[in-house]
């Protein structure tokens, strides 16, 4: 039996797997489908591997490559609208909001709830695959050297420092992971869907000195910029983050698609790709066994405090919009802030 021909086998099977994969890939698309290739070899063996051997994910397919979005357009369209919840894919151009004037400052003024804020966008370098059509090494090399160029022009706030993971010590990666800083190798949805393939060639985080602006370069995206900080003061961070994509968009060449956005290996990631969360303190709603209910009708997600796939630490969770396409940059960062002052709300009622 061919590789493709076995996943589908097991997908086919799985009569409790719940994935957007399993509820989208009919007998006939994986019929449509099976023997298509991209321009640079990715196969819906590529795209659907990880969803096959993990019957747990919540969505379960990556794009071998940006061609993929068109290749396969009716396999990702149904499961794009149904994450992002939009009647189309139909993107908007970015729209970051008026930065001078965002008419909110910090969501938790006495430091009460909200421990640490971050917002990260995903971009994809332009003629270059995603993970598991990327065959070699210096593909990820080159993303890397090009990368670097552009951030070693940042200036003031934003410049930084690099630090490879081919070069940091077990120790010194262990720590900016503790610490929320740095990816980490363990996923197993991310290593099935190829994300891990030569680890660590070409991997890396970039950083200025206080930590508050960082790049991570060849982790699921080739680049992921994070703007964060302690406390709550969501317009600071997302300022530092907007004036970031405003200086490297002008260095690098981001790949875009019309009504998609921009492009990402995972398709919840596209559009804005933009994931603004908090750290928060809700041991009362998450007693109460209220939190995902709440969270699912503001358009949030809850992860725990390490990330996708991890659990809740002390009562806090990591709560963040979910709905990247579809909507503006501002649009949701707002989503964002109206979802996250109902918790707070929410959460000192009980
Ligand atoms: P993403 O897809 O946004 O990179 P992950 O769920 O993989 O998200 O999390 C990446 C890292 O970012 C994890 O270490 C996580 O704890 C950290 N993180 C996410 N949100 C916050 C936050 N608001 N404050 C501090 N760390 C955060
Ligand atoms: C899954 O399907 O569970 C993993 N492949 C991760 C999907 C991305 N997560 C998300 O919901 N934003």
């Amino acid at each position: 039996m061919s590789e493709v021909a076995e996943l589908w086998a097991k997908l086919e099977g799985a009569k409790d797997c719940k994935s957007l994969l399993k509820k989208y890939l009919t007998k006939e698309l994986y019929e449509k489908y099976k023997d298509t290739k991209t321009s640079l070899g990715g196969t819906l063996a590529d795209c659907i591997r990880s969803g096959c051997l993990n019957l747990d994910s919540g969505v379960g397919l990556y794009a071998c490559d940006p061609e993929a979005y068109t290749v396969f357009k009716d396999l990702f369209d149904a499961v794009i609208k149904d994450y992002h919840k939009v009647p189309a894919v139909n993107h908007p151009q970015p729209n970051f909001g008026d930065i001078k004037n965002l008419g909110f400052g910090d969501l938790d003024p006495d430091g009460k709830m909200i421990v640490s804020t971050r917002v990260r966008v995903g971009r994809s370098h332009n003629g270059f695959a995603f993970p598991p059509s990327i065959k070699s090494t210096e593909q990820r090399k080159q993303m890397e050297k090009d990368t670097l160029e552009a951030l070693n022009t940042l200036e003031g706030e934003l410049a930084g420092k690099y630090y490879s993971l081919e070069t940091m010590t077990k120790d010194e990666q262990k720590q900016l992971i503790e610490d929320h800083f740095l990816f980490k190798d363990d996923d197993r949805f991310l290593r099935d869907a190829g994300g891990y393939s030569f680890w660590p060639e070409g991997r890396g985080i970039f950083h200025n000195p206080s930590k508050t602006f960082l790049v991570w370069i060849n982790e699921e995206d080739h680049l992921r910029f994070i703007s964060m900080q302690q406390g709550g003061d969501l317009a600071t961070v997302y300022k530092r983050l907007v004036n970031a994509i405003k200086q490297l968009e002008k260095k690098l060449k981001f790949a875009k698609k019309d009504g998609y956005g921009y492009l990402t290996f995972c398709p919840t990631n596209l559009g804005t790709t933009l994931r603004a969360s908090v750290h928060i303190k809700v041991p009362k709603l998450a007693a109460a066994g209220q939190l995902n209910a709440l969270c699912a009708g503001l358009n949030l997600q809850p992860r725990g405090i390490h990330g996708e796939h991890t659990e809740s630490e002390g009562g806090i969770y990591d709560v963040s919009n979910k709905r990247r396409l579809g909507l503006t940059e501002i649009d949701a960062i707002q989503e964002m802030r109206k979802g996250v002052q109902e918790i707070m709300k929410a959460e000192l009622a009980l």
